[in-house]
């Protein structure tokens, strides 16, 4: 059937309106069906071992624009539409985001369900169907205030299975409910899924705010991502929902096995399980029980295992680094205390260093040793994380496996985050090198040569100006803000953590603030665009966003300083926002402390947008910087050896904030915050815990790289002026940013870790 008569049929049926009486809202969930109705069809990939991707989240954006793609209508959709007088764009408005993931981790996984898929692979995702998400972010009183983000509607994405497990807890069952997204391939007729277990009685939402009983599992279990996990309640939460995931899920896995035909003793060579960060790391000891209760031996059973698990590593900071209370186990799933005091014993045999065991002495149960110890493969998200964790924080354990440590640097889908959000960039580099790019990303390096091609870099630069208006446009429309688009746009969108740095690019307004107060004003008026969510108990993280949204108030009414300085933090940063911002940005900041951010996955897509990285010699950043030369790129700050040995209590030079605090400029930016310009609009509390922090603590040493900082940002403004110079920058980024797609991480994971064909 004709797309057009299938449309017809199912607005005939849903609404008893002709497509071209719909409203948008219709529209949408008629192309929702009809999506829906096509994919069906799709079969799996067919090959020996299949993968299981496990994951706490998967933050996959919009599916809509991104599933026409993958079905190869997506222009006929638009021309149809178009014919009605109707703007798909406007259509994909009505999509509510799904509200599964908090940041690079998540966004991670959803882009290699997309590169699985894409590449013919049989992987699925399995997660958490949660109802209220991470939490919907206002601002009020230039604070951080979350509500809980309902996204599920009636008509979603969501495709129910009919498959119900039980999981035991200690003292009683919960059923978990299966729920599908289909995940359709951009180049095979084929199609995975990302599996959601889910409460069969879920909670309603709270009445305000995102508090509620964290006792009342039974239908709480799937209401949000990360509730608060300040108290033990929290905390014990977090632990059942864990539970639920990995017990469902290596049920469905030992399931489809025996639907496929293969006896429990046969696992390992039929399936693969990638644990994305530790949430998901009682998934070995899950599935070693329920070997053993099908029959095998704990011999077996482990062995078995240890060939099935394969664990990757996405962050270094010690107190992101799970590690449970024994006793908590016990009282969630008391059937795996047993297996994980064995491990242990077992793991103790293998070496007696007290530093891996999986149990301490405290009676901690340290999820990432229990990876490295029962799993095949251990993997770092960039050359230089992998590499810091080898030498440094999983020194002993590279001894003991050097054989499981390999790297896999991240990747993005640049269906997603280049043809699905810049179509204009894209029809520009069609037009210079062909499509062939999409599947052979290396191929966008044939734009280098028009690197002196004045007429490519003058248009380069119009599709920049062209997603500057239109962002500008969509800003003021949500926040009522209008920006110049004439100006710099210097862009920092990232999960807010101090590490991230994000008071240091505060820092770096008020020393311009100053000096335009002072007259001195910059070669060209700078935008400096924040887009952060703060977890709900991070008291420092909301400081800062209280600091960036003061500063945004300070320059919107000081007439003297808009002109050349202004300061945008977008409310609800998310998916749809990165897509709409990433396109618009000139500068992008990335400029963590050296060493602390694992890789950073938005580095990456905004170069492959053109922006031009601003950025600190840290995980993914290096190879950027290798890739692109020196020219297109400003490097700045103290190199990670430096910093490791700073931290180092033994190490000769220990950082102390105090002694970068008292130079003239340092002092004069962190002492603004207690200035009687920002305690006029701020909150004093507030400013002064943050001031004392930074001056007395610093842990992520902002004072240590601030002077630096500055300067390679005004060189950059300095530079941008220099326009067809500037477009050869761009140029190049994009022309380099092919090593970063996603597919060939994937490749990478499937050759060295999966074999799945
Ligand atoms: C952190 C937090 C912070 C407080 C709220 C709860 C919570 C839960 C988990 C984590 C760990 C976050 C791990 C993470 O997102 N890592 C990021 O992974 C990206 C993909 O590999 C990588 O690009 C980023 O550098 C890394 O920070």
């Amino acid at each position: 059937m004709e797309l057009r008569e299938l449309l017809a049929q199912i607005t005939e049926e849903r609404f008893h309106l002709t497509p071209e009486k719909c409203g948008n809202r219709q529209l949408y969930t008629a192309l929702l069906a009809l999506t829906q109705h096509l994919t069906e069809k799709r079969p799996a990939p067919a090959v020996a071992r299949k993968l299981y991707y496990f994951s706490a989240e998967f933050l996959m954006g919009k599916l809509l624009d991104n599933n026409l793609l993958a079905l190869g209508i997506h222009g006929q959709v638009k021309e149809l539409l178009a014919k009605m007088g109707k703007d798909l764009s406007e259509v994909e408005d009505a999509e509510p985001e799904p509200s599964l993931g908090n940041g690079g981790l998540g966004r991670l996984a959803a882009c290699f369900l997309d590169s699985i898929a894409a590449l013919g692979l049989q992987g699925d995702g399995v997660g958490l169907n949660y109802h209220y998400g991470l939490f919907h972010q206002k601002f009020e009183g230039n604070k951080q205030v979350e509500t809980p983000d309902p996204w599920m509607e009636d008509d979603s994405w969501l495709i129910p299975t009919g498959t119900v497990f039980t999981v035991p807890f200690g003292g009683f069952e919960l059923k978990a409910v299966l729920r599908d997204i289909a995940i359709p391939s951009a180049y095979c007729d084929r199609a995975n899924r990302l599996h959601l277990f889910d409460v069969e009685e879920p909670a309603q939402p709270p009445e305000s705010g995102i508090d509620f009983d964290k006792t009342d599992i039974a239908h709480q279990i799937t209401s949000f991502l990360y509730p608060d996990d300040s108290d033990e309640e929290g905390r014990l939460l977090r632990v059942y929902q864990q539970y639920f995931m990995v017990s469902a899920g290596a049920q469905l896995i030992l399931k489809e096995l025996e639907e496929r035909g293969f006896a429990p003793d046969e696992l390992a060579g039929h399936a693969v399980v990638q644990i994305n960060d530790t949430h998901p790391s009682m998934v070995i000891p899950e599935l070693i029980r329920l070997l053993m209760e099908k029959g095998l031996s704990m011999d077996e059973a482990i062995g078995q295992v240890e060939r099935t698990c394969a664990y990757t590593n996405h962050t270094i900071l010690a107190e992101a680094l799970e590690k449970w209370p024994l006793a908590f186990i016990e009282k969630v799933a008391p059937q795996l205390t047993p297996i994980i005091k064995e491990l242990d014993k077992r793991a103790r045999k293998v070496s007696g260093n007290p530093a891996v065991a999986i149990l301490d002495e405290d009676g901690l149960v340290h999820m990432a040793h229990m990876d490295i110890h029962y799993g095949y493969s251990v993997n770092g998200v960039a050359a230089l994380h992998t590499e810091i964790l080898k030498k440094a924080e999983l020194k002993a354990f590279y001894a003991l496996y050097p054989e499981k440590f390999n790297n896999k640097t991240n990747g993005v889908t640049l269906r997603r985050w280049l043809e699905a959000c810049n179509p204009e960039l894209t029809a520009l580099i069609d037009g210079c090198i062909g499509a062939d790019w999409r599947q052979q990303p290396e191929k966008l390096e044939g734009l280098l040569a028009y690197g002196n091609d004045g007429q490519v870099l003058g248009r380069l630069l119009a599709v920049k100006q062209a997603a500057k208006v239109r962002f500008c446009g969509q800003l003021e429309a949500a926040q009522g803000i209008a920006l110049d688009p004439q100006s710099v746009f210097d862009v920092q969108i990232k999960r807010l953590h101090e590490y991230k740095r994000q008071q240091m690019n505060a820092l770096y307004v008020i020393d311009k603030y100053l000096e335009i107060k002072a007259g001195q004003t910059p070669e060209r008026p700078v935008t400096v665009i924040f887009g952060a969510k703060a977890a709900p108990a991070y008291v420092m993280a909301k400081h800062i966003i209280h600091l960036i949204l003061c500063l945004q108030r300070l320059i919107e009414n000081d007439p003297q300083v808009r002109p050349w300085l202004r300061v945008a933090m977008v409310e609800n940063y998310n998916v749809t926002w990165a897509e709409r911002l990433i396109p618009a940005a000139d500068i992008s900041e990335q400029i963590s402390l050296a060493s602390k951010e694992a890789s950073g996955t938005g580095n990456m897509k905004l170069m492959a947008n053109g922006a031009v990285t601003l950025g600190t010699l840290d995980g993914a950043n290096v190879e950027i910087a290798e890739l692109v030369g020196p020219e297109n790129i400003f490097t700045f700050g103290a190199h990670s050896d430096r910093v490791i040995r700073l931290y180092d209590a033994k190490g000769g030079e220990r950082y102390r904030a105090l002694d970068y605090y008292h130079t003239p400029k340092v002092e004069r930016l962190v002492d603004f915050l207690l200035s009687p310009e920002l305690l006029a609009v701020g909150d004093p509390l507030a400013l002064a815990a943050l001031w004392r922090d930074i001056k007395g603590k610093d842990w992520f040493m902002a004072l240590l790289d601030l002077e630096e900082y500055i300067a390679v940002k005004d060189q950059a403004v300095r530079q941008y002026a220099g326009r067809e110079a500037w477009a050869r920058k761009m140029l190049v980024n994009i022309a380099k940013a092919g090593y970063f797609s996603s597919d060939r991480t994937i490749r990478q994971y499937n050759e060295d870790i999966w074999h799945l064909s």
